[in-house]
């Protein structure tokens, strides 16, 4: 279990003030301008050692991503855009830290705004979290207000302005490139890749999009050391993660523990475990809608870092634990997700656009067990014309949730249809 030391989060509950003085006595804005004093290309490398990877669902490493940005500003200048458009359902993360932490996020905006050579940061803001932008403007105010920010912000010789821009409610405007087009005021779609967004980002400049909890643990990880944080987790999945617990535990809660910490251990740590006891749990998403569910019996031995997830046939995603014990209707769950995903695709690609309501209705069907057996290898074989066929990856997170229900709950759905088929029988007989 991570030590009270190592904690990066200690206000994520918010039982200390948020604000500017509550966040300098936890060391906050302390001596920012020594960290500028590295120098742009230094903060990278410590980035990179640190081996920090981006806590926004892909898990690229951060410093190398930071490493893609110009050396020189040339004709264009740069841009810092964090995305705080979290949409991922189970995922609330973000949400708490701009609420209890938000003047990490401030600081980690300066000093990587520095390190990639851009004098600006926009934070998009999802829509929906109206009282969050609001404490987030407020913390802009003040830090503006103490010379936190502006000209020669915190004292460092570096001018850095933040603009918090709000979503429209647009699951879409997390992807990236979509983010910039919606900034740039235009209709939420995503770009084609590449170009990459440190080519040609926002108004095609270079820009590098990242997400509030990677920016907001940078300050941290360069007072402490890239050593520091290296030493905590595992190999290529090092330092400490927010995970957001939720469904059938006794004590749903966001928590910060290390990478690869065994799911049951933080289940039984820090949610209460599971309700009804282990024995209940029926299966497990680990990290956010879009990666497949786990069946209890791989519950039982599987960490949680993005190496082993991947390894097990799922994903660390945005750490967005969902947790389903066996009062849960999987196949139903899933429906719902499709449904999801259908409503929140942006329809330019026609696997998503077409594919996503495809796959929603087979599963509609699939609940009432109203189909053929042979229509589930059907509704499997859509899910891989869908994956890696479409310009983002909100196709290839419609298609894996029901991958996974097919791959570990198959005779569920086959008992559904059978169940029907016998309905449907005795109902012929009457
Ligand atoms: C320059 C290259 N840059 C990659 C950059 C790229 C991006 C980052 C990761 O999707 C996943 C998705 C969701 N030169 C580069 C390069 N980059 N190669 O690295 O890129 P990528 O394409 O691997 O991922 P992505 O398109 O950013 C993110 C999954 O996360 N997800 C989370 C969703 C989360 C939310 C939320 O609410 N926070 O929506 C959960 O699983 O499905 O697979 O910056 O530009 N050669
Ligand atoms: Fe839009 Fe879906 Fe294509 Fe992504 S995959 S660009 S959401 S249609």
């Amino acid at each position: 279990m991570l030590k009270d030391a190592d904690r990066i989060f200690t206000n994520i509950y918010g039982w200390n003030d948020a604000m500017l003085a509550g966040a300098k006595k936890r060391g906050d804005w302390d001596n920012t301008a020594a960290i500028l004093k590295l120098g742009h290309g230094e903060i990278v490398e410590r980035m990179k050692a640190s081996g920090l990877r981006g806590r926004g669902g892909a898990g690229f490493p951060t410093g190398l991503k930071w490493s893609f940005m110009p050396q020189e500003v040339r004709d264009r200048p740069h841009y810092l855009v964090v995305n705080a458009d979290e949409s991922e359902p189970g995922t609330c993360k973000d949400r708490d830290i701009i609420r209890h932490e938000p003047h990490k996020l401030l600081e980690g905006c300066v000093v990587a705004g520095f390190a990639m050579r851009a004098h600006v940061a926009y934070i998009y803001i999802r829509g929906e979290f109206v009282n969050e932008a609001r404490r987030l403007q407020a913390a802009i105010d003040e830090a503006y207000d103490a010379g936190l920010l502006g000209k020669n912000a915190a004292k460092s010789g570096w001018d850095f302005d933040i603009y918090l821009h709000r979503g429209a409610g647009a699951y879409i405007c997390g992807e990236e490139t979509a983010l910039l087009e919606s900034l740039e005021g235009k209709k939420g779609q995503p770009r084609l890749k590449p170009p990459f967004p440190a080519g040609v980002g926002l108004y095609g400049c270079p820009t590098t999009v990242n997400n509030v909890e990677s920016i907001a643990v940078a300050p941290t990880i360069l007072r402490r050391g890239s050593d520091w944080f290296a030493g905590l987790g595992k190999e290529n999945n090092t330092g400490t993660k927010l995970f957001c617990i939720s469904g059938h535990v006794n004590k749903p809660c966001n928590v910060e523990e290390e990478m690869g910490i065994p799911l049951k251990e933080l289940l039984e740590k820090h949610a209460g475990g599971v309700r009804g006891g282990w024995d209940n749990l029926l299966a497990v998403i680990p990290g956010g809608s879009s990666t497949p569910m786990m069946p209890k019996d791989t519950c039982e031995t599987m960490t949680m870092d993005f190496d082993a997830l991947r390894e097990a046939g799922t994903g660390l995603g945005t750490a967005g634990v969902i947790v389903m014990d066996k009062s849960t209707d999987v196949v139903k769950a899933i429906s719902r997700l499709s449904y999801f995903y259908k409503h929140e695709s942006c329809g330019q690609c026609t696997p998503c656009r077409e594919g996503t309501g495809w796959m929603w209705r087979m599963m509609e069907r699939l609940v009432r067990g109203e189909a053929e057996p042979h229509e589930i290898d059907t509704l499997y074989e859509v899910t891989k014309q869908v994956e890696g066929h479409t310009i983002c990856a909100l196709g290839d997170a419609a298609a894996w949730p029901i991958q996974g229900l097919i791959k570990h709950f198959r005779p569920e759905i086959e008992r559904r249809i059978a169940a029907r088929h016998a309905g449907d029988a005795v109902a012929a007989a009457e």
